[in-house]
């Protein structure tokens, strides 16, 4: 039988989808010396064990970077320094391509002045370590402060897709949507049919973007030196001409310049730039959309005003990379993360220059590369890459008795994964988390929702985590501290969605679940079903079936 997605199998070959990594990219000799440094992002909560908590700021570890420190760099924790841009290069946007697991500068300029504007990507190549000024050349000068994305086009080919911009010394702004092809190193310019609606004035740049479910959405924007605006737009590459641009709920408020990011199926945001009618100003609020619902809903707001940068998925949590007017700035300012499973900002790690309108992404976990930007108003070249243990899968295993060992993948930088299975008398789980490497892992805590870490123990790649006290009907992230492999060390963050007796894992337990169980009572408990064997015990029986009933009605917390 073929019914759901999420019935994976126990079989390490499973990975749950788009978990497009690169974990071993990187040339060794960039990587000695590196290694052995410390914790570094850390959402802990006020108490391990309370539930979600909203707008709380944690403390974060921030300890010296003690390999770099050797070579007499300031570097924090995890950070290493890259190799420099071909020029200084500032408003550019940043992409990390999957398809060959580099990163991209897109569009920018070398500086204020007339005429700086770039005429071609850059790209860097984690394997060499290099950057390469590509052969293919942008449409025009209007390049600052686009909003791109990866999308697959209607001929299945992957690409990077660019939309609006500016040019220096200009107060006016393009609509146009071009796309580029990396592998291929070709620039194709849509037809003005295409254009950005959100730009209908000529003078607009793109607020926020993101891409979700192979569409790229920008919401609000800044009218050059008028105003700032609040439109969502949803482009889908492989719509007809003409019809690739559809308009979503307005975004909550006038923004330009708004960090955003993709974590699953919803985008998330935090401040941006509001024109007061003489300057632009940072601010807080933050919001998630959901792509489904066609919904904005606010979050807690990022703890100081942010905005001018840009914010990447570092396994399942947003990690904002300071930015903003750096007058408003206090020194330490300069790193915000933001869980949704916990509605909880935290420090994170910060990097050496604090900088804005610079390109940045990541590739889900593993890394972060930026480049670029303002610092104290200065253009720059430099390159900073962070590094952190490269987990692959995570799952949530349960032994069903004689039916043998059974997994719930839990994406790690995706939707959450569903747990649905009862965690007996004592509610215990246990979580499975692989590493591309051997790693060691310092301590594990629950960082929001309700239970506690009994145990873990690191072997080889392998991480595993017993829980106990597991309310059902939560999320929950558990953190594994301070996790160092060969190539650097980092907090990584592992969620989950409690729910027991969804065992078509949708949120939800209804009817469906009941019939669902139903239907399996009887038969053998397989990598197809395991699932309705709710209570684990390695039979599908009426017990499940009851088990399911009791718990009617209830539903996964947003
Ligand atoms: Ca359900
Ligand atoms: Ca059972």
């Amino acid at each position: 039988m073929n019914r759901m997605k999420t019935r994976i199998s126990t079989s390490s070959q499973s990975y749950p989808k788009n978990m497009l990594r690169s974990p071993a990219r990187f040339a060794s000799n960039t990587l000695l010396g590196l290694a052995l440094t410390v914790a570094v992002c850390d959402i802990k909560a006020q108490s391990a064990k309370s539930p979600v908590v909203s707008s709380v700021v944690a403390s974060a570890h921030q300890h010296n970077n003690r390999a770099a420190a050797k070579r007499g760099s300031p570097l924090p924790a995890g950070w290493t320094n890259g190799p420099n841009l071909p020029t200084t290069l500032v408003r550019a946007a940043g992409v990390f391509f999957p398809a060959n697991g580099r990163f991209y500068a897109m569009g920018g300029r070398s500086s204020d002045l007339v005429g700086s504007d770039q005429t071609n990507p850059f790209e860097y190549d984690p394997t060499t370590n290099t950057w390469a000024t590509k052969a293919a050349t942008y449409p025009d000068a209007r390049v600052s402060d686009m909003a791109c994305g990866v999308l697959t086009d209607s001929g299945g080919t992957p690409q990077i897709y660019c939309v609006g911009g500016s040019q220096a010394g200009q107060t006016t702004a393009t609509a146009r949507v071009f796309s580029y092809d990396p592998v291929a190193d070709t620039i194709t310019t849509l037809t003005s049919a295409d254009n950005w609606p959100g730009n209908a004035s000529g003078t607009i740049l793109p607020g926020g973007f993101a891409g979700v479910g192979n569409k790229l959405y920008i919401m609000g924007g800044f009218d050059i030196n008028s105003a700032t605006t609040h439109q969502t737009w949803q482009f889908d590459a492989t719509a007809p001409v003409g019809s690739r641009w559809l308009q979503r709920q307005d975004y909550p408020a006038d923004r330009g310049y708004i960090p955003a990011t993709a974590i699953g199926n919803l985008l998330y945001t935090a401040g941006g730039s509001f024109w007061d009618g003489t300057a632009l100003r940072d601010t807080t609020d933050s919001y998630r959309y959901d792509t489904t619902t066609d919904t904005w809903t606010t979050i807690a707001s990022i703890p100081s005003p942010t905005a001018e940068t840009e914010a990447v998925n570092f396994y399942g949590v947003m990690l904002v990379l300071a930015g903003g007017e750096e007058t408003h700035k206090l020194p330490d300012s300069y790193r915000w993360l933001y869980s949704p499973p916990c509605d909880m900002w935290g420090q994170s790690v910060f990097f050496v220059r604090p900088r804005r309108h610079f390109p940045a992404d990541s590739n889900g976990g593993s890394r972060i590369w930026l480049a670029g930007g303002y610092g104290s108003g200065i253009p720059l070249n430099t390159m900073q890459i962070y590094q952190a243990p490269a987990a692959q899968s995570a799952f949530s295993r349960k032994v069903h008795g004689d039916a043998g060992t059974f997994d719930i993948p839990l994406p790690l930088s995706d939707d959450i994964g569903i747990e649905c299975r009862s965690g007996g008398a004592t509610n215990d789980y246990q979580m499975i988390i692989n590493f591309a490497t051997s790693v060691t892992v310092e301590s594990a805590i629950v960082v929001c929702g309700t239970g506690n870490v009994s145990s873990f123990s690191a072997s080889g790649s392998q991480v595993t985590v017993n829980l106990t006290g597991i309310t059902n009907a939560q999320r929950i992230t558990v953190q594994l501290q301070n996790v160092i492999d060969s190539s650097g060390s980092a907090d990584v963050p592992i969620s989950m969605g409690v729910l027991v007796g969804d065992v078509n894992a949708n949120s939800v337990v209804n009817a469906s679940d009941v019939a669902l169980t139903k239907s399996q009572v009887g038969q053998p408990v397989t990598t197809s079903n395991f699932r309705e064997d709710v209570n684990a015990g390695g039979t599908i029986s009426s017990t499940d079936v009851a088990l399911v009933k009791s718990d009617v009605g209830t539903s996964l917390p947003p």
